[in-house]
């Protein structure tokens, strides 16, 4: 029989690496245009946090954001006609691939700045706090899961040559903040430390830091040519590739039929060619909009 939890979290999967791997094609095709951050290869990462999170949770995310906007609840037409900039998309055309947002779902939004999202995280659960008890005292409890995808490079910079201390949840411990070090890899190791963590930050009303440990298959952007590590390193990781690891995990345990797994395929095509016609036949902003949305009482 099989485990209908796991086909979801595989669904997550493919879905979040099709749409990708569609955005490359179209970027080739100077469909999608500017800069473009794929995650391919750190899926476990984003499907195991948002597997446990609720429609209420808030999330901001880094550029490298796509899955986590779709897994946050964001359509993947609203996300694609974002990508192609028609105003049909979820920013309104004005965000393109790295600003994704949704306040609806309560998805904050990529964000072209490194870091930036960090602060803002951590102001929004300060918000949701004081909201919730207006209490005064417990200001700086903020209640906030910090998750680090740590996949080994910023840039073609790898963590090596630029960290001296290249355990990252020692960096958070040195704040005083729980931490804790996860195979972002294995989507079942995320959904057990994330759980954990989850019930840390609800119970305590404290913040907490999970590393996930985990890898981007391509390139930076689309504008890498990747001279920084060897072809065998990638390939390394490759082996270990979370939708493979949950397809073997599911056929092996979980008696998944090769019927069942085709059939999810075909239905996260179809989903993610609708959402490419769907971005395709939408609409460019006209130029004379150029200056909307400057000032706070254009919106
Ligand atoms: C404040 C700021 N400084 C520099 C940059 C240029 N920049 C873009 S991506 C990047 C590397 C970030 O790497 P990391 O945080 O490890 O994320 P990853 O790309 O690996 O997901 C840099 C330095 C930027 N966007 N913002």
């Amino acid at each position: 029989m099989t485990n209908p939890d796991h086909l979801r979290l595989l669904h997550s999967m493919l879905r979040v690496r099709r749409m990708e791997e569609l955005c490359a094609e179209l970027y080739t095709q100077e469909k999608i245009r500017g800069f473009l951050h794929l995650y391919i290869g750190e899926e476990a990462v984003v499907t195991g946090v948002m597997s446990l999170l609720r429609p209420q949770d808030n999330v901001m995310a880094t550029y490298r954001e796509h899955g986590h906007a779709l897994l946050k609840g964001v359509s993947a037409k609203l996300i694609m006609a974002e990508m192609f900039g028609k105003v049909e998309g979820c920013s309104k055309g004005r965000g393109g691939s790295m600003h994704l947002i949704s306040a609806e779902n309560r998805f904050f939004g990529g964000n072209a700045i490194v870091a930036a999202g960090i602060p803002q995280a951590a102001g929004l659960a300060l918000a949701a706090k004081r909201h919730e008890t207006m209490n005064m005292a417990a200001l700086w409890k903020i209640p906030i899961l910090f998750c680090c995808e740590n996949n080994l490079y910023a840039m073609g910079t790898a963590l090596s040559r630029s960290q001296s201390q290249q355990e990252i949840v020692k960096k958070a411990e040195s704040y005083n903040i729980a931490a804790v070090s996860v195979d972002g890899m294995n989507i079942f190791d995320v959904i057990e430390k994330t759980h954990a963590a989850l019930d840390f930050v609800k119970r305590e009303q404290k913040p907490y830091f999970l590393e996930f440990k985990t890898y981007r298959f391509r390139p930076h952007s689309m504008f890498d040519p990747e001279l920084y590590r060897k072809k065998e390193e990638v390939q390394k990781w490759k082996e270990r590739c979370p939708i493979d690891f949950l397809t073997k995990y599911l056929i092996e345990h979980d008696g998944a039929s090769q019927d069942v797994l085709n059939k999810l395929k075909i239905e996260v095509e179809q989903e993610m060619q609708d959402a490419v016609s769907f971005a395709e036949n939408g609409t460019l902003e006209p130029v004379e909009n150029l200056e909307k949305n400057i000032y706070e009482n254009d919106l």
